[in-house]
């Protein structure tokens, strides 16, 4: 189901960059996507309609940067967008505080209590820990391997969990940062829930941070907010990021409960524990070599393009004009690709009402398959196809001799139009545009 998210989200980015450009319509599909992704993912239903709103008015309504194609544009409303709902991230701040570790069986809870002291260890200041799980076997002798490995003292190996943290706070008064273990639980065991709520009530603890796999996936947000609605979570750390999860999970726990992710583990050692940063993530969740590669596609769809703009415009001025340049010409007028840029110049200039565009579309398709079956000397000078060509086209290219002859007499008139850029007033405008000497 993980998989499934992801590959949601990604759809929506395929979908900006394959489109052959960018409309309304487009954005629409593309927002109903990036829905039906989220609520894939349990996100939230209403952050889920608040989101995706969001994405569709800026799409259509903010213009893209100097520089900026239309696509890339909406590549990366959906990028900040998706971003903003992991937020900005949180650092525990270097001051005396309590953390209360909870999370279901297995998550890394213990291994990360290890890395957390670890890291304030490391800036200075005294760091102890509570091994309040009672329940599974052997707990308490994992917390203190692991922290006699950087050499932090523990408390624990009571019977009673409230009891063991009660002790611990008073035993640990002086210490900067005292960080508590908390048994496995699962969210519908109601005595350990219990339990966890009474730990919470005595150590009043200043952080109750969600230890989350990363392999969760759309589970996350159910546990989250069960966890959330216990004892109300501070923050989220993401952990086993070092294995072929993405934490797609992890959206629908910060989502779910509002709480910040504040690390992720990367690894089963106490120094494999790094700050969230939340595009970073994204790019993971979404594959990075995927993602750069679509921005990339993008990019280059579009400078493609925009160099043939400059042919064209620079063929326009020398008076040629062949069918090829026709069908660009087309292509423009029917919005199809930065190429539009320059219908407003062109002497029937305008844009095409949408039903227009569409029989364009329509029509390019079929001149598409006519041009196909011509020679590169009929494409350049159409005037030597006659009767017995057009016969031979016709039969090539699947279509009707009269088809042929439509393209024909579209192509003259279109030349004939082109004439009307001799005028000087005309060339100026376009070499102004293109900036061509
Ligand atoms: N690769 C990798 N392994 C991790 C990471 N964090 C924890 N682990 C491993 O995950 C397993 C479970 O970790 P624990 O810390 O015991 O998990 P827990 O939540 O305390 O488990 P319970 O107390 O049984 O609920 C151990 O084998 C850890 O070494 C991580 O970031 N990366
Ligand atoms: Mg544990």
């Amino acid at each position: 189901m993980l998989k499934n998210f992801g590959d949601a989200l990604k759809s929506a980015f395929r979908r900006v960059v394959n489109a052959p450009f960018i409309d309304k319509n487009i954005v629409k599909e593309v927002t109903k996507d990036v829905q039906r992704a989220l609520i894939m993912g349990d996100v939230n239903v209403s952050l889920v309609l608040e989101v995706s709103k969001k994405i569709e008015k800026r799409a259509l309504e903010e213009k893209p940067l100097p520089g900026m194609s239309n696509r890339e544009h909406v590549l990366k409303i959906l990028y900040e967008e998706l971003a903003s709902i992991l937020g900005k991230g949180k650092e525990l701040p270097l001051k005396k505080q309590t953390i209360m570790m909870v999370g279901l069986y297995g998550q890394g809870k213990t291994t990360t209590c290890g890395k957390v002291a670890r890291y304030f260890q490391k800036r200075g200041m005294k760091v102890a820990l509570i091994a309040a799980d009672v329940h599974r076997p052997a707990a308490y002798e994992q917390l203190s391997q692991i922290a006699s490995v950087i050499n932090v003292p523990v408390y624990g190996n009571g019977k009673k969990a409230e009891n063991v943290v009660k002790e611990g706070l008073k035993n640990f008064s002086r210490y900067d940062v005292i960080i508590i273990d908390t048994a496995g639980r699962h969210a519908l065991e109601q005595s350990l829930i219990k339990e966890m709520k009474n730990i919470a009530k005595i150590a009043k603890p200043d952080e109750k941070i969600l230890v989350i796999d990363a392999s969760v996936g759309q589970q996350a947000g159910k546990q989250a907010k069960a966890f959330d609605e216990g004892i109300g979570i501070t923050g989220v750390i993401l952990t086993k990021m070092d294995g072929t999860a993405k934490g797609g999970g992890a959206l629908s726990a910060v989502a779910e409960t509002g709480a910040p992710i504040i690390y992720i583990g990367t690894g089963e050692h106490v120094g494999d524990l790094e700050k969230f940063d939340a595009s970073k993530f994204l790019s993971r969740l979404l594959g990075m070599g995927d993602l750069e590669t679509l921005m990339e596609k993008a990019r280059e769809a579009v400078e493609g393009k925009e160099k043939k703009v400059e042919e064209t415009a620079k063929k326009m001025l020398s008076g040629k004009f062949s069918l090829v340049d026709m069908y660009e010409q087309m292509e423009m007028l029917s919005g199809m690709g930065p190429l539009h840029k320059i219908v407003d110049l062109l002497p029937f200039g305008g844009k095409m009402k949408d039903e227009d565009v569409y029989k364009t579309q329509e029509k390019l398709k079929k001149y598409k398959v006519i041009m196909d079956s011509m020679t590169k000397e009929e494409l350049e000078n159409p005037s030597i196809i006659r009767a017995s060509r057009i016969k031979r086209i016709a039969r090539g290219s699947g279509t009707e001799s009269r088809d042929v002859k439509e393209l024909l007499r579209h192509y003259h008139a279109s030349k004939k139009m082109m004439k009307n850029l001799s005028n000087k007033k005309m060339q100026r405008k376009l070499m102004q545009q293109f900036k061509i000497s």
